[in-house]
């Protein structure tokens, strides 16, 4: 399976810290449950969601008498996937779709953008790239790279000019194209700026109001910032109602717990993953794979 192998090794350093517990002692005892806790507060799944999965898991093992650690680790996977909140619709399926993808400086908004139009195009969707991030230059350029690889249309305008006004231009465009698939970059903020936040939330409001397609608002999350990353979508949901997430860079972070800790605590789906920095490295989400790739597999050990 080798969509399922590239998570298992995107996620290889959440895992390390877990294959530890699961193959050194060997024995379910006390220490092993205390370990256990630690590890998924420290993998950032949040010290609340921690306990309670180690509870529960606890009574199940005393319950059906597993005694070896290796026959948790099934147990302990399909538990974290019942934490994620389950994902009922998929903007970048449905269509037609407009999405706005938001968060903060450098969470891979803009590269995430080009990984989906790439795939739309590669499925024969019609798709259009809004650059609604005016206020780097350099940002615009950076994403028409990505609309180049890609081969798609992309709407922009020059820096400084009112994100709104992008957004605009894009809904016209495709009115006119029949694109289908409308994937706008806005500009990282951080979302303890309240005046970049509103000033967000204007551009959400008078897009949807114009659009006669559904407008999404789907916020970009970098792994590596961890519990930060819980705040971060707080306020980005606070402000904007989000509708999903997607959550980047978890190759080369041991804080994939976090993914468990914003879905759960929001009631967010996770949308897709981001694996790595090529064009090809975003995944569809699946709870139970993530959830297996990020505790390991028992067989085999
Ligand atoms: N390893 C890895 N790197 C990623 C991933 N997604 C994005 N990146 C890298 O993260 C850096 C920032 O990505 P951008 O897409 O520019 O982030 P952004 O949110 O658009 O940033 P601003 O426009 O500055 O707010 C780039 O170097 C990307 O290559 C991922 O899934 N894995
Ligand atoms: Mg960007």
């Amino acid at each position: 399976m080798a969509l399922f192998d590239r998570l298992k090794e995107g996620l290889s350093k959440s895992r390390e810290t877990m294959n530890e517990i699961f193959y050194l002692g060997g024995q379910v005892d006390d220490e092993f449950w205390e370990d256990l806790e630690d590890t998924l507060v420290m993998g950032d799944m949040g010290a609340e969601v921690a306990f309670q999965v180690t509870d529960d898991l606890r009574e199940q093992a005393a319950r059906e008498n597993l005694t070896r650690a290796d026959q948790i680790r099934e147990a302990l996977a399909t538990r974290i996937a019942s934490e994620f909140t389950p994902k009922t619709w998929d903007p970048f399926v449905y269509l037609p779709s407009c999405v706005l993808f938001v968060g903060i400086n450098g969470a891979g908004k803009t590269t995430t953008v080009g990984k989906l139009a790439n795939v739309a195009h590669n499925q024969g969707v019609k798709c259009l790239i809004g650059g609604a991030d005016t206020f780097r230059a350099a940002a615009i350029e950076q994403l028409e790279v990505w609309a180049q690889r890609a081969g798609i249309e992309m709407i922009t305008r020059a820096r400084g000019a009112d994100p709104a006004s992008v957004c605009f231009e894009v809904l016209e465009r495709a009115e006119k194209s029949g694109a289908q698939l409308l994937l706008i970059d806005t500009a990282g903020r951080l979302h303890t700026s309240s005046d970049l936040m509103s000033e967000l939330g204007k551009v959400v409001r008078v897009t949807r109001k114009r659009s006669g397609m559904p407008v999404y608002v789907v916020l970009v999350v970098d792994a590596t910032t961890g519990q930060n990353g819980l705040n971060q979508a707080k306020e980005f949901n606070d402000a904007l109602d989000l509708d999903g997430v997607i959550i980047t860079k978890l190759d080369g972070t041991a804080k994939g717990g976090i993914a468990v800790a914003i879905s759960h605590e929001l009631k967010l789906p996770i949308l897709r993953i981001g694996v790595g920095e090529g064009i090809e490295d975003l995944q569809k989400f699946d709870a139970k794979d993530f959830a297996r790739a990020l505790v390991g597999e028992a067989e085999g050990k």
